[in-house]
């Protein structure tokens, strides 16, 4: 049902659901099948009933709980005098959702495997409305029963997913159990070996979400691509009664357009309309109400138009550099994910301080804090999918996930001026099954979002004598070139730094998407002397990055690696990656503390100087 779903709101032809776990026992029998949904958009702006907070958990590293030995969605306790049952939600572990469970016990840093969560709730029924539970993330895969029956599952750590409860829910108490599982797979996405932490758990947040019994489902009001005053989109009614009116309005811009549905909930439109155009240096958001006769949805959009002409990246029809930087959905002196307002803010305020207009997301869709508050402050955003060094193009249930995740994130965030770019992948090797994926995926994604760019990030380069030429053919399908170069750290110089020559074998911008090298704050050492891990080195090697970049004439944005030090099993280091607990990637322009390493003031210096 969910694939009709999805076709009727895209236009899509059906492509089949993605596949996960196989999980080979009595569950199957009730399993629901991994589904690709249309979730419900705006999820901040709806009726909600929190389910954040305390759950009860069950550590399961065996993943016992899955198979007929122990069945612990079934949450069974013993009822005759020869009943017994080797596993209790009571009397157990009590983690906070949202939250890695990582973070939470010192027994749990590494763990890759199974945790049960147990949430009891109660609901008082309501016929004229309709339930769904929202999940905003979590990793990676998530089996969901509710009162002990199985409702649904979902693959990926990133993206939100939800199932509806409507009729399964019953008058006062009830109960959730999710299995999460965050052990790394070869056909997962990322796959095994990213550099990043594995944080498992329900990371995000739940809600339960109540909607009218003919609702709003979704909507998608954006500026029409290339125009800075003609602005399309479509509302998408789910529900019984499909066939409605429909009011969008915008007081502040003296917007009152009104369409009808047809009979699959569907109105598509294009309208003119005078707006303050969003700019990182004046983010406008319009409170915007969509109403249909039964439903109606507030929520904040600004607008803008971002294309490209040649080698010039346009916002809103003029040419941009993107003054950049990477980062990860961590909070360092947590050791753990972020996940809430205060560290959508911690991160961005950082990014602005460095006195950037543009933030790569890496290397995934970050939480819904961290998008919204850059509408909000001004910051273009980079989004990508974790589709990741390691992934094997070659096997054909990846190009299901792959489009999952894309459909995932850009449902999610497609209403958001400030995301500029969807990124298809990082750091991928050129071949035959690599680049059909991507010229998929890149396809399918303008299907679904004709407004964006679409971007997937390079390491491979040509280097002959001091010349650097990008020439992955790939580029073709894209509208932005991105290089992850590492010269001075993974990369010797080819020549002096101001002496290297770019060269692209196309007419088009170029985003330097990764540099930089690693430091230990308060290092001390030789600048000519990687092996010295010194903040001298870093910062030479951000001075030479600044001389090299300055020659390029086709280039329109950086993003550095990275604003902080950020956890990675691959980063072993006893001393100076702190390798056998921490295991920090030493490259931010910020420690693990949030101090400044003095690379950090050559690249500020750089964006100031922009
Ligand atoms: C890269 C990857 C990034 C790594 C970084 C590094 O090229 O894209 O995920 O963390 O290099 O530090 O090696």
């Amino acid at each position: 049902m969910y694939f009709v779903l999805l076709a009727g709101i895209f236009h899509l032809p059906y492509f089949p659901a993605a596949q996960g776990i196989q999980v080979h026992d009595e569950s199957t029998k009730i399993a629901g099948q991994l589904s690709l949904q249309s979730n419900l958009g705006n999820i901040p702006g709806r009726k909600i009933i929190s389910l954040n907070g305390k759950w009860q958990a069950i550590i399961d590293p065996a993943d016992f709980g899955i198979g007929s030995w122990a069945a612990i969605w079934k949450d069974q306790q013993p009822k005759g005098k020869t009943d017994f049952f080797e596993y209790s939600f009571e009397g157990g572990t009590v983690l906070d959702v949202p939250g890695d469970f990582n973070s939470q016990m010192p027994e749990l840093n590494f763990y890759e495997s199974t945790v049960w969560y147990k949430k009891k709730f109660s609901y008082k029924k309501d016929v004229q409305e309709k339930l769904f539970i929202h999940f905003a993330g979590v990793n990676y895969i998530a089996d969901v029963f509710l009162n002990n029956e199985k409702i649904g599952s979902h693959e990926g750590g990133f993206t939100a997913f939800q199932f509806e409860l409507t009729g399964k829910v019953k008058e006062g108490e009830n109960s959730i159990i999710v299995r999460v599982n965050n052990q790394r797979v070869k056909d997962g996405i990322p796959s095994l070996g990213f550099d990043w932490f594995n944080y498992g758990g329900i990371t995000r947040e739940v809600n339960l979400v109540a909607t009218p019994l003919s609702y709003i489902e979704d909507y998608f009001f954006q500026l029409k691509k290339g125009s800075n005053n003609e602005v399309e989109g479509w509302v998408q009614l789910g529900g019984l009664n499909k066939s409605q009116s429909i009011n969008i309005r915008v007081p502040e811009a003296k917007i009152n357009f009104k369409t009808t549905t047809g009979n699959n909930g569907r109105a598509a439109f294009s309208f003119p309309v005078k707006l303050n155009l969003w700019t990182p240096e004046n983010p406008t958001l319009y409170p915007v109400k969509f109403a249909s006769e039964t439903d109606s949805i507030i929520e904040l959009i600004g607008f803008r138009n971002i294309t490209v002409k040649g080698t010039e990246i346009l916002l809103n029809n003029k040419p941009v550099f993107l003054k950049g930087i990477s980062f990860h959905e961590e909070i360092p002196q947590r050791k753990g994910r972020a996940y809430t307002e205060a560290d959508a803010l911690q991160l961005l305020t950082w990014t602005k301080e460095l006195g950037c207009n543009f933030v790569r997301l890496a290397h995934y869709p970050q939480n819904e804090y961290i998008v919204r508050m850059a509408d909000k402050i001004g910051l273009m955003v980079w989004e990508e999918i974790p589709v990741y060094q390691g992934i094997d193009f070659g096997n054909a249930v990846m190009q299901n996930k792959m489009n999952s995740m894309l459909t995932e994130m850009v449902n999610r965030d497609k209403n958001r001026c400030g995301i500029i770019i969807w990124s298809m992948s990082n750091e991928t090797s050129p071949g035959k099954a690599r680049n059909t994926a991507i010229i998929n995926m890149a396809a399918f994604t303008r299907t679904i979002d004709p407004t964006r760019l679409i971007a997937s990030a390079f390491n491979r380069v040509n280097y002959s004598g001091n010349t650097v030429a990008i020439e992955d053919t790939l580029s073709k399908y894209l509208d932005v070139l991105s290089v992850n170069e590492y010269l001075g750290w993974y990369k010797a110089w080819p020549s002096g730094p101001a002496d290297v020559v770019w060269k692209s074998a196309f007419n088009k911008p170029l985003i330097m998407s990764e540099f930089g090298g690693e430091a230990l704050y308060g290092h001390h050492g030789p600048a000519d002397t990687a092996s010295s891990w010194s903040e001298e080195y870093q910062e030479q090697l951000y001075k030479d990055q600044v001389a090299m970049l300055k020659n390029i004439p086709f280039l329109r944005g950086t993003c550095p690696w990275i604003l902080v030090d950020f956890r990675s099993p691959r980063r072993l280091h006893p001393t100076l990656q702190d390798g056998q607990s921490g295991m920090w990637n030493r490259k931010g322009l910020l420690s693990d503390k949030g101090y400044k390493k003095k690379a950090w003031y050559i690249m500020e210096a750089y964006y100031r100087s922009q």
